[in-house]
């Protein structure tokens, strides 16, 4: 089994983003998604999300892509989850190239895929009238 793993916000979740989940499981047999915690998304990411972990794991978990969910807790998890998961894969979109080449180190294929342009969570937000990200 062939074994993808892909990290990500997923905050309103929107096209772009299934387009991203789709092509990734379509890279292998099994999709994991690492979703970033509150925590992590207003400490680190300097993010607010509308929806809290637990909705955003709801909306994901009910994705034919998605295969299991789990928190995304830090910057460093990357390399662990590789081998804890068995992943053969690691997915992410463009707008990161480059950033995760290290996880080929560790045998794991490292994939950057186009983002969906005209579409993002900040333009949602923008276009809702409210704060961006
Ligand atoms: N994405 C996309 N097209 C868009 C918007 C997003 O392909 N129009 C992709 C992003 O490139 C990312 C995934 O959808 O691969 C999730 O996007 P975000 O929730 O914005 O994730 P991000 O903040 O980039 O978090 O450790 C890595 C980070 O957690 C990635």
């Amino acid at each position: 089994m062939k074994k993808v793993i892909t990290y990500g916000t997923f905050d309103l979740l929107h096209y772009g983003h299934i387009n991203l989940l789709r092509r990734a499981r379509e890279l292998g047999d099994y999709l994991v998604v690492a979703l970033s915690t509150d925590e992590f998304n207003w400490h680190e990411k300097h993010k607010k999300c509308y929806f809290s972990y637990d909705r955003r794991k709801q909306m994901l978990e009910a994705i034919r892509y998605v295969d299991l969910v789990i928190p995304e807790e830090n910057w460093e998890q990357k390399k662990t989850d590789v081998v804890k998961y068995g992943v053969d894969v690691f997915v992410i979109g463009d707008d990161w190239k480059g950033k995760f080449d290290f996880l080929r180190d560790q045998g794991c294929e490292v994939v950057y895929l186009p983002r969906t342009p005209e579409i993002s969570t900040t333009e949602i937000k923008n276009s809702l009238g409210g704060a961006g990200e």
